[in-house]
């Protein structure tokens, strides 16, 4: 297939590039580089450096005989956007191309801001070029199981049928988003369900947890291969900053009381996912909705696993509950649904204590990088 992948140069994007390479697809990378500058703006550089994509790709040529071809560019500027779909003509777009950060986008006007209008125009975009140029591309949106927030009843995969007064109805489930970021990507569904619905557009929208890992089939151990991997407080997640800590002889950070639940994956099964949704496209004028996580975990539950692991490999890992500096739930209910993707047959990588050792080392490989003045950064919610 000709697959277009926005935010190529992305953590996720850049590995499902090689990965879908790797699988025999004709592959073209958009990006403008916003996460790079975001992260340099705000001090926020990842653990290793990156060859930027050109270079990326380049060593992927020279290593496989597979070419991506790149496109450098801002997605949300009509004119590039709409240049990128007319040339490739792509049977699939996966979307990436959005500010991926809670923190970030909670800083200030400005960062939220962007966040806005960065995430918004971009989808808006992809949904006119993909009218006007490809009709029956396959829309794949990385959405984000933060849509529909930490609610006390169990949550759907996507659609929520609702018996009221005696009459029935199927809607999309109720979202309350616990960030301006994760909100961005409530409005990104709106818009796709709003298009769908009118120009029969054919959509998947992946609401995955967040993502750990770094190592991938494709990438093995070379880090000119592999994605940023940010341990900071605005662009790191979770599992990943744990690993940093553990390493860096930095107590975990729990924020507050660390009973925050969330459906986790590694990296390696984001592109599986990814895969299996390219390769069975809805029907035209359908929403196809995907909850994009393998395992559930509290931040107490991973803090505990890094201990763990990081206590096998000899290093002395503490851990801290520290003032939350969000506004989130610290204790709730949380039963998601997520079997469309194993029924598609996805083939889960748990989180095991090899697993973790695999981070353990990478990150340990570029321990004299690690600055700890990057895990606490002060950004509030309130
Ligand atoms: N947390 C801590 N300590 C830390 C960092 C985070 O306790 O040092 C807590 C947070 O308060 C939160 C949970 O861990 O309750 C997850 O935070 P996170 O920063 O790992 O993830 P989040 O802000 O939710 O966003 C990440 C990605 C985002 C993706 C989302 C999936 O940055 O792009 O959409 O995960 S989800 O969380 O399911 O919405």
């Amino acid at each position: 297939m000709r697959i277009l992948i926005l935010g190529g140069d992305g953590y996720l994007g850049w590995p499902t590039a090689m990965n879908l390479a790797a699988h025999g697809h004709e592959i073209i990378v958009a990006d403008n580089y916003l996460r790079r500058s975001l992260c340099r703006e705000t001090s926020s550089e990842p653990l290793f450096e990156v060859p930027n994509l050109q270079d990326r790709a380049v060593h992927w040529f020279e290593r496989t005989g597979q070419k991506i071809s790149v496109a450098i560019g801002n997605l949300a500027d009509w004119t590039f956007a709409a240049g990128v779909f007319e040339q490739f003509l792509p049977e699939a777009v996966i979307h990436y191309a959005e500010q991926p950060s809670g923190p970030y986008s909670m800083m200030n006007r400005g960062a939220a801001a962007t966040t806005l209008n960065n995430n918004l125009g971009t989808t808006f975009n992809v949904i006119f070029a993909v009218k006007e140029f490809c009709p029956d591309c396959h829309i794949i949106k990385l959405g984000t199981m933060g849509e529909y927030g930490t609610p006390n009843i169990d949550i759907e995969e996507g659609w929520l049928d609702i018996k009221h007064k005696g009459r029935e109805g199927r809607f999309l489930f109720p979202r309350q988003a616990g960030s301006l970021y994760h909100t961005t990507k409530i409005m990104d569904t709106d818009l796709l369900w709003f298009y769908v619905r009118n120009w029969g557009l054919r959509v998947t929208d992946l609401m995955q947890g967040p993502v750990y890992g770094m190592e991938t089939e494709e990438s093995g151990v070379d880090q000119r291969l592999m994605p940023f991997f940010n341990y900071d407080e605005i662009f790191g997640t979770v599992l990943n900053r744990f690993v940093v800590q553990a390493v860096a002889g930095f107590p975990l950070t729990v924020y507050g009381a660390g009973g925050q639940t969330r459906g986790f994956l590694n990296i390696k099964d984001t592109l599986s996912c990814v895969k299996l949704a390219a390769l069975t496209p809805p029907d035209k004028g359908q929403l196809r909705i995907f909850n994009q996580f393998t395992e559930v975990f509290s931040v107490n539950d991973l803090a505990s696993h890094v201990q763990r692991a990081g206590r096998l490999l000899g290093y002395d890992v503490m851990i801290k509950s520290i003032a939350n500096p969000r506004q989130e739930l610290e204790e709730h209910y949380y039963n998601p649904a997520h079997t469309g993707l194993l029924e598609l047959g996805l083939e889960p990588h748990l989180l095991t204590d090899n697993v973790l050792a695999g981070m353990l080392e990478t990150v340990a490989r570029n321990a004299d990088r690690i600055d700890q003045r990057k895990f606490l950064r002060g950004v509030k919610w309130a």
